[in-house]
């Protein structure tokens, strides 16, 4: 049954480069695509029918052979790269010695360890805890739940073109219908939506979008009501969209003033991936409880809440946890992952990635009227298409684009509520040449999409 894997190994020793030796998708994949159609639920789409048999650095190597530069992570996830030597040493150190145990009946170390870094690399030098999840919207959740133990209140506000998951709640928290929620309610009560910033299609500055923002929760909601805000520093599948400066600020203070925990979903802009540990830090803001997941785990699965101590503590003993919450090889990946961030300065490679990314970018704005805006921090970039006369939303340009680039060997990822933005998500681990080629190929897709 595993005929079909070449042998290559993972991690960093793959050949750094594009190298493409059949069609796209190849045999292989073609023929695990049939067997997917029969065997896994339809409901579980593909963005590229490649299948994956090694990734490392900045390439994923397919079952025909095929090397692809990876632009997008597995959706930020490998942020210190596939197979990361570290994360494999630990991990591999970790599984010889035990799998699970269970935190909550007999705990480890590596538990309480993720938890003493995340406690010191999130926002605010106050005093925190931290409890541990497998997936991002299991983080989101459980943070809405502590919020609601410590307020004692019970709405949660979220804001347009949100995305925190899949779970019932996290489905009411997020905005877009397709493909998230159609069909799949009725959705947990209690949650209510108010406008975000998103300067290139409201041209707001933050303090105007934040006193709209609140006009609306204090009108349709009302702060006695309400435990918590949650919202994205920068929106992913959303689009990317930076708020103006000023919104988050302005959100945090009055949260602040009116006894309402707020929560931000840093599970796909933590972790280095925008050039800081965490997206709050660009504005300075300081939330009371953070989400963390995706870039912690070094790809495996592994999330967090993360914050102030009086309110993570508002939970009763018991009241939060999971069977494999913070299992021992999700920790081992996870401490191995914070000190390869640590040791191979990627804080500083993620604000490098950035500049190469938003500079060829914005040549390519500038020479083609239908990338409307570029816009992003860090290795998390992306650019809205447009139809250059009125700017509407173009989907089938970003589809038409992000189908020649994987055709043409490139991973990159389409969001967006208008499904109208490319993004781009690099691994850290990807060197500057292949960063650009990438680019090129990218460019050469725009050229053949006029
Ligand atoms: N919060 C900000 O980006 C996951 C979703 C892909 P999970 N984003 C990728 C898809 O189509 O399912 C995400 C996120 C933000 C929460 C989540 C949810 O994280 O680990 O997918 O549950």
């Amino acid at each position: 049954m595993f005929l079909l894997t070449p042998a290559v190994s993972g991690g960093p020793a793959l050949a750094q480069e594009r190298r493409l030796v059949t069609e796209i998708p190849g045999p292989r994949s073609r023929e695990l695509a049939e067997r997917q159609r029969a065997a896994v639920a339809h409901g579980v789409s593909t963005t590229m029918p490649v299948y994956a048999a090694a990734a490392g650095g900045g390439v994923v190597v397919d079952v025909d052979g095929n090397s692809l530069i990876d632009l997008g992570s597995g959706i930020a996830v490998t942020t210190v790269g596939n197979s990361a030597p570290k994360v494999v040493e630990a991990v591999t150190a970790q599984v010889a010695s035990f799998t699970h145990t269970c935190f909550m009946i007999t705990p480890y170390e590596g538990y309480v360890a993720v938890a003493e870094r995340l406690n010191a690399l999130t926002p605010g030098d106050h005093e925190k805890r931290t409890a541990l999840f497998n997936s991002g919207a299991e983080a989101v959740e459980n943070a809405v739940k502590i919020a609601r133990a410590y307020t004692k209140k019970n709405a949660v506000v979220a804001f347009d073109h949100a995305y925190h998951g899949r779970t019932n709640l996290t489905m009411a928290l997020t905005a877009k219908n397709q493909p998230y929620k159609s069909g799949f309610g009725p959705f947990a009560p209690e949650v209510y939506r108010a406008p975000l910033s998103y300067p290139y299609r409201d041209g707001l500055s933050g303090a105007e979008a934040a006193k709209r923002a609140i006009s609306v929760i204090e009108k349709q909601v009302g702060a006695e009501n309400l435990a918590a805000i949650v919202i994205e520093p920068i929106q992913g599948e959303g689009g990317f969209i930076v708020p103006a400066e000023g919104f988050l600020p302005a959100l945090v203070e009055w949260a602040r003033a009116n006894d309402v925990v707020f929560i931000a979903d840093e599970v796909q802009t933590g972790i280095a991936r925008t050039g800081a540990w965490y997206a709050s830090e660009h504005e300075g803001i300081v939330p009371d409880l953070v989400a963390s997941a995706k870039g912690v785990g070094g790809g495996l699965p592994l999330s967090a809440v993360t914050g102030r101590a009086e309110i993570m503590d508002a939970a009763h003993a018991g009241g939060l946890g999971g069977t494999y919450g913070g299992n021992p090889l999700a920790t081992a990946a996870g401490l191995a992952t914070l000190e390869t961030i640590e040791q191979e300065g990627l804080l500083e490679r993620a604000r490098e990635i950035g500049e190469l990314l938003t500079s060829r970018l914005g040549a390519l704005q500038q020479s083609d009227p239908r990338v409307g805006d570029v816009r992003g921090r860090g290795a998390m970039v992306a650019v809205e298409l447009v139809d250059p006369a009125t700017q509407e939303p173009d989907a089938a340009l970003a589809k038409g684009v992000a189908a020649a680039a994987h055709a043409a060997g490139v991973i990159v990822l389409t969001c967006g509520t208008y499904g109208n933005v490319l993004r781009f998500l690099p691994p850290l681990s990807i060197s500057d040449e292949l960063l650009a080629e990438g680019l090129d190929v990218l460019a050469h897709a725009f050229e053949v999409t006029r």
